[in-house]
């Protein structure tokens, strides 16, 4: 063989594996959120959800959306605070909930049929205080509307946006309730995600791939010198 042939297939099945860590992503079919806030409620700009897809006044805080989809599951998040990505025409990346106008925010999100899930994903503001702005002391998970599995969300010394993931979940469900826990008096996000559970065993395929790998690694030792 030749070492570029052996090196490669080394990476292969190495890359393989790393795949086979990542649960698949489980697809959003709708949500339904309250409309964040804005400048009607002494914002600085508008964060609304303005490219919902569903049903609800876009341009109206805290405004009932219902069976579209829009920021909180598009795929795109951003590493920039608040100030540094909203504007007032509404259409920043995240959607903000101010405490004055949505109490508690709840957001339900429907998969179309039962599903299984393992994860939860949830990218959010920190900003640490500035403009009011901080991640929710914790967010409750349910699967009926009504019981909430509560978990705490440490904030991070730094002001940057982050992730944080709930995982070890075993949900069997074809909804998800999400309860958000104001810190402070504003909540920013702007992405939230649900994987699979892990299986924890490799498929066959990449199973014969690291086998071929260890035959490659153990032919380049017993050609070594
Ligand atoms: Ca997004
Ligand atoms: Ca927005
Ligand atoms: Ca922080």
């Amino acid at each position: 063989m030749f070492p570029l042939f052996r090196s490669s297939l080394v990476a292969a099945g190495f890359l393989m594996l790393a795949g086979q860590a990542a649960a698949a992503n489980i697809p959003v079919i709708s949500y339904d959120i309250p409309n964040g806030s804005g400048q009607a409620n002494g914002g600085s700009f508008n964060y609304w959800d303005k490219e919902y897809t569903g049903s609800g006044s876009v341009t109206t805080d805290g405004a009932a959306l219902s069976g579209g989809v829009g920021n909180l599951t598009d795929g795109q998040t951003t590493n920039l605070n608040w100030f540094a990505s909203e504007n007032a025409a509404g259409t920043g990346p995240y959607v903000g909930w101010l405490s004055s106008v949505t109490a508690k925010p709840l957001l339900k999100f429907n998969f179309g049929s039962s599903v299984k899930i393992g994860s939860i994903t949830i990218h959010l503001d920190d900003s640490n205080n500035t403009g009011g702005v901080n991640p929710p002391s914790g967010i409750g998970i349910s699967t009926d509307g009504a019981n909430f599995d509560v978990r705490t969300i440490v904030d991070p010394a730094s002001g940057d946006p982050f992730a944080v993931t709930f995982a070890g979940l075993n949900l069997d469900t074809d909804a998800v309730w999400l309860s958000l826990f104001y810190d402070n008096i504003w909540i920013f996000i702007d992405e939230v995600s649900f994987a699979e559970p892990e299986s924890g065993v490799p498929e066959p395929g990449v199973l014969s791939l690291l086998g071929l790998s260890l035959v490659a690694l153990a032919r380049r030792r017993r050609q070594a010198p």
